[in-house]
């Protein structure tokens, strides 16, 4: 069945925290008429790695709204309000709250909002000059087809995992379970946890953390659970940078002066600042070098081993066990390691939906094959096409680190959403930096006398 739906001023696909944010923002604009859609059948956020224990890796301040409008009712302290937990939230002395409950906040802004959808997969995305406006076809699980118009589509589908070349082929039925991203882990972690011998491949948070959980399968004195492995092809188990004045790199004032530079540079420095976002937390690593310190009370080994400057070149299945194929990248030498399972935390991909295909014809593409994207987040189209198609998340290339980080979230959301209404709907601060990314533009030398006056962003109070 095939159901004609009205048009939309703007649509968004895929209700992750990025999108979810320009719906919560768009909520209170009732001039602009939205919808956002997402495959699933309700909100859910990284369902695999919601460990106990694990926290958001940015302030609670970078919920949905807050960055952009503190006023907002869909804030993560109006959630808490909503759910009575203002004091013991207060007495925690929290800046860093639960993942599990940032998953539950998100989920409780997109249960309420009027504009979200869920069970709506998007299919096709094509352009009508006839309308001028954008036609979205998406499916629900039952089979039934919807079509609906829009004039502004925000593309908010994420990122897809990535698995090693030398794994990929393992990634069949037959090795369900014990072949795995760790976007999966939580699905499979009873049954790893009770295996003799699991590799955990990839030095960022996530493989650390099923590291660290994989590691506390085993009793106080490193009995039980499974002997624990963790592989990682950078040199060091590095930290993340989280020093006050390197998080500067997670502004408006950076992303400017990341999309003047060359692309060649971009492409450099994106390579050279993965520690900005590819690390671990310091915390994190604290807490592994802990368990394992327990574990050896009276002397002896763990049944844990940690492998940096190492890349899995081969892997294959005898029937019973795994046996990878690894390389020392320093030392130039080979090596085999056998195990029960593999865990490949390697982390995410953007990936162009393939709901886009049949609209690449019109899509402005750059000689790498990538989007362009401009300061407002448009993706260049072809001129015969009138309406606007917006990105969130799948910009690291032009826009640099900040692409996939939370703290931006509210900022970018605010961005679209005054270029969707042609208008500052929620102004938006420029200077946000302590640091001078790049040459100063003006003279640089201080005037002593004249202090600067503070900047503003003239909010309503
Ligand atoms: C485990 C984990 C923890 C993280 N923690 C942090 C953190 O603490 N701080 C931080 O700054 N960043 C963190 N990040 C990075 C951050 O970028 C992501 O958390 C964030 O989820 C990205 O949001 P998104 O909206 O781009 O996409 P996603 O959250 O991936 O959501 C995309 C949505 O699009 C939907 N979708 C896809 N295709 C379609 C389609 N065709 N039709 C309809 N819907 C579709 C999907 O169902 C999905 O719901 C973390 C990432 C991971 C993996």
């Amino acid at each position: 069945m095939t159901a004609q739906q009205p048009t939309y001023d703007l649509v968004g696909i895929g209700i992750g925290p990025f999108n979810l944010s320009l719906a919560a923002l768009a909520d209170r604009v009732p001039t602009l008429t939205t919808l956002f859609l997402d495959s699933k059948p309700a909100f859910s956020w990284h369902p695999g790695l919601l460990m106990e224990g694990t926290t958001l890796q940015v302030p609670f301040l970078a919920d949905l709204v807050t960055m952009a409008d503190p006023t907002n009712p869909w804030s993560y302290l109006n959630y808490l309000r909503h759910h009575r937990r203002m004091f013991p939230f207060f007495f925690s002395e929290r800046f860093h709250i639960p993942r599990r409950e940032y998953d539950h906040y998100c989920r409780w802004v997109a249960d309420h909002l009027p504009n979200t959808r869920f069970d709506a997969h998007v299919t096709a995305l094509t352009w009508d000059e006839a309308t001028h406006t954008f036609t979205v076809t998406h499916r629900a699980a039952d089979g039934t087809t919807s079509r609906l118009s829009a004039r502004q589509i925000v593309l908010g589908t994420g990122t897809t995992p990535t698995v090693p070349p030398a794994l990929q082929h393992l990634l069949t039925p037959q090795h369900t379970g014990r072949v795995l991203h760790s976007a999966d882990y939580r699905t499979h972690r009873t049954a790893l946890g009770a295996l003799d011998d699991v590799t955990v491949i990839g030095a960022g948070q996530s493989g650390a953390e099923v590291t660290l959980d994989l590691i506390r399968h085993q009793d106080g004195d490193g009995h039980g659970g499974p002997h624990t492995r963790w592989l990682a092809r950078t040199p060091a188990f590095a930290p993340m940078e989280y020093s006050k004045i390197g998080l500067e790199h997670f502004t408006p004032d950076y992303i400017d002066y990341f999309r003047a530079l060359p692309d060649t540079t971009r492409q450099r420095l994106t390579r050279r600042q993965w520690q900005l976002y590819k690390g671990v937390s310091e915390e994190t690593l604290g807490e592994i070098h802990d368990e394992l310190y327990e574990r050896t009370i009276g002397g002896g080994r763990p049944r844990a081993d940690l492998h940096p400057g190492v890349e899995i070149t081969a892997a294959h299945h005898d029937g019973h066990r795994y046996h990878l194929t690894c390389h020392h990248t320093e030392q130039q030498r080979d090596f085999t390691v056998t195990t029960d399972a593999v865990v490949a935390a390697t982390g995410y991909t953007p990936a162009r939906p393939a709901l886009l295909d049949p609209l690449l014809d019109l899509i402005d593409l750059d000689p790498r094959g990538r989007y362009q994207i401009d300061g407002d987040y448009r993706i260049a189209l072809d001129p015969r096409v009138t309406g606007t198609l917006y990105v969130q998340n799948a910009e690291m290339h032009t826009h640099g680190v900040g692409a996939p980080d939370l703290t931006l979230g509210a900022w970018r959301a605010a961005t679209i959403l005054n270029a969707a209404t042609g208008q500052d709907t929620l102004p938006v601060p420029r200077r946000t930096s302590w640091t001078t990314f790049g040459a100063p533009t003006t003279d640089a030398t201080p005037d002593h006398d004249t202090p600067t006056p503070p900047a503003t962003v003239g909010t309503r109070p």
